[in-house]
């Protein structure tokens, strides 16, 4: 076996967000630096010699050469196997099931997720446990510790494996498989929901929907699943080729992003269903003919539905959601006499509630919702759920948010995000606001009078392990909410995200528009943080 030893010096910014290193293509194309990461990362973990790894990403500039790079660090760091999916493709819900279901030690997943590709986009890497989940903080403090340390790393010298054909390889001793990236996927889709229910929904002819997969890496999983498995109609899935640059969009579902799928939606001929996900697979956007289900919802929702679908039908052991998330899934766990865990923002912080079996279904207000099927959230199996649903209640998509709101009121809700801000100025903002926070207590503004005010912490329920500077939050004595947090995941400057949330009981007020409705949160925001002033910004860039 040829391996290299190369020597490197270590670059001090490798330290994970959210969601994995994210930094611009340029930046991971600098000599070393994706290798010093990589092996930073090996570095980190232990007994792994000879296990298998998962590896795989959303097709996105720059996969194909880290790819090759990986395989070859892998080989020379000791692993024993490496699963790669065809042409390097592996959604992130698709990487989590493969590291579950063939005993993995860990996963490579290679994504900036929802940010902008090609040559001048972002590019990411995230580790994964042998649980499927992103690592969890000690684990990625481990990895970022080591970058800052590291004056070596190895890597075999060997040509590169072909990745677009199925078969099995040799590199340098280690074995790599180039599997199907959608079929382990989609059998585990068909185990938990009722494939024969959706496909005879979609054969009445009286259904149909759109998918959009943003050109990003759903397409391929869409397409088999929807169209080839359950009989959507060829054409059901929209952009669903994988294009390195995205075909130049923001592969983000969102109602800014997503922009062509929304005026399909909001037709007069318009489909019953319409969905959307991102780069990597992970976030789902839900609608309705004119309809949008907020991500908060459609958690509530589905947590409120959960035993019509086979999967789900012994019912849930708990649910959790982000702390910026509404609250509107809390009342559906009040109801069900369940337990709602309230966590930081990011998937990582639900693996350890899923692992001791204390949660089933969770989600984040950030178009991720998902279960203890995987261990990250899943774009198509909120898409699935939500088809299933369907096809039990035989009612529109907006019928049944409705009869959810009747029955629990509507926890109005809309977030903010001012991107790439001035990142000296966003921070000001942030430290001047919690100066601020301590005082705010029985102020009145408005109808508003705040309750309590804080710096989200966090301490895990399973391991203990506490998480503090999650985000600012200002609770008002209704149960209103404003919460202020800085993007992790972001590569540009700041981006800020304000969160408001307000709960309206009385039917009567629930056609109210969500802009309209949280108008007077979103002016006390304003006044109390100075946002116009602090980034120089008249308007956030997305209203979600
Ligand atoms: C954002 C979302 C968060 C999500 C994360 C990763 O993080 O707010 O809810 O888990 O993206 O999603 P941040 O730190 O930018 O707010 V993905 O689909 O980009 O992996
Ligand atoms: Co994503």
């Amino acid at each position: 076996m040829d391996i290299r030893t190369v020597i490197t010096s270590p670059f001090g910014d490798q330290r994970p967000g959210t969601s994995g290193l994210r930094k611009k293509v340029s930046v991971f194309q600098q000599p070393h630096y994706l290798e010093n990461f990589i092996q930073a990362t090996f570095d980190a973990l232990s007994d792994y010699a000879g296990g298998t790894l998962v590896l795989g990403g959303d097709g996105r500039y720059y996969n194909p050469a880290a790819i090759q790079i990986i395989l070859k660090m892998a080989a020379a760091n000791g692993v024993g196997r490496v699963l790669i999916g065809q042409d390097g493709i592996l959604s992130t819900p698709a990487a989590s099931c493969v590291i579950r279901k063939h005993q993995a030690f860990g996963g490579i997943i290679l994504s900036a997720s929802h940010n902008p590709g090609g040559p001048e986009g972002d590019f990411g890497v995230k580790y994964n446990t042998a649980n499927g989940g992103p690592a969890p903080e000690k684990v990625t403090e481990a990895i970022y510790r080591r970058s800052t340390e590291l004056t070596q790393y190895r890597i075999a010298v060997a040509p590169d494996i072909p990745l677009d054909r199925r078969a099995h390889h040799r590199l340098s001793g280690m074995a790599v498989e180039v599997i199907d990236p959608v079929a382990d996927y989609a059998q585990l889709m068909e185990a938990l929901f009722d494939f024969n229910r959706i496909h005879a929904l979609f054969n009445s002819g009286l259904f149909h929907m759109r998918f959009d997969a943003m050109h990003a890496v759903t397409g391929p999983y869409a397409r088999a699943i929807l169209e080839e498995r359950l009989g959507a109609l060829p054409g059901t899935v929209m952009r669903g080729t994988p294009l390195e640059d995205f075909g130049g969009g923001h592969p983000d579902p969102n109602l800014t992003y997503a922009d062509e799928l929304v005026t399909i939606m909001n037709r007069s001929s318009a489909p019953d269903f319409g969905a959307a996900s991102d780069g990597d697979g992970d976030r789902n956007m839900i609608l309705g003919s004119h309809f949008f289900v907020t991500p908060s919802d459609s958690l509530a929702v589905l947590t409120a539905n959960a035993t019509l679908i086979p999967g789900y039908a012994d019912g849930l052991a708990g649910v959790a959601r982000s702390m910026p998330t509404s609250a509107a899934v809390d009342r559906v766990a009040g109801a069900m006499g369940i337990p709602c865990f309230e966590t930081p923002t990011g998937w990582k912080f639900f693996g350890n509630l899923m692992d001791a079996g204390k949660v089933t279904l969770c989600g984040e207000e950030s178009f991720g919702t998902g279960s203890n099927h995987v261990r990250e959230k899943d774009g198509l199996w909120a898409v699935l759920f939500w088809l299933n649903l369907l096809a039990v209640r035989r009612e529109s998509v907006e019928e049944i948010v409705r009869q959810h709101w009747a029955v629990y009121g509507r926890n109005f809700y809309s977030r903010h995000d001012y991107e790439a801000v001035n990142a000296a100025a966003a921070h000001d903002l942030m430290a001047a606001l919690r100066t601020r926070l301590p005082s705010l207590p029985g102020e009145t503004f408005g109808a508003y009078t705040v309750a309590t005010a804080d710096d989200f912490s966090y301490t895990d329920p399973v391991d203990h392990s506490v998480s503090g500077g999650q985000g600012l939050r200002i609770l008002f004595q209704d149960g209103a909410r404003i919460v202020f947090r800085l993007s992790g995941t972001g590569t540009e400057g700041a981006t800020l995200r304000l969160y408001v949330e307000r709960y309206v009981r009385e039917r009567s007020a629930h056609q109210q528009d969500t802009q309209v409705a949280v108008a007077e949160l979103l002016t006390i925001a304003e006044r109390i943080a100075g946002i116009r002033r602090r980034t120089g910004r008249d308007a956030p860039t997305v209203i979600t």
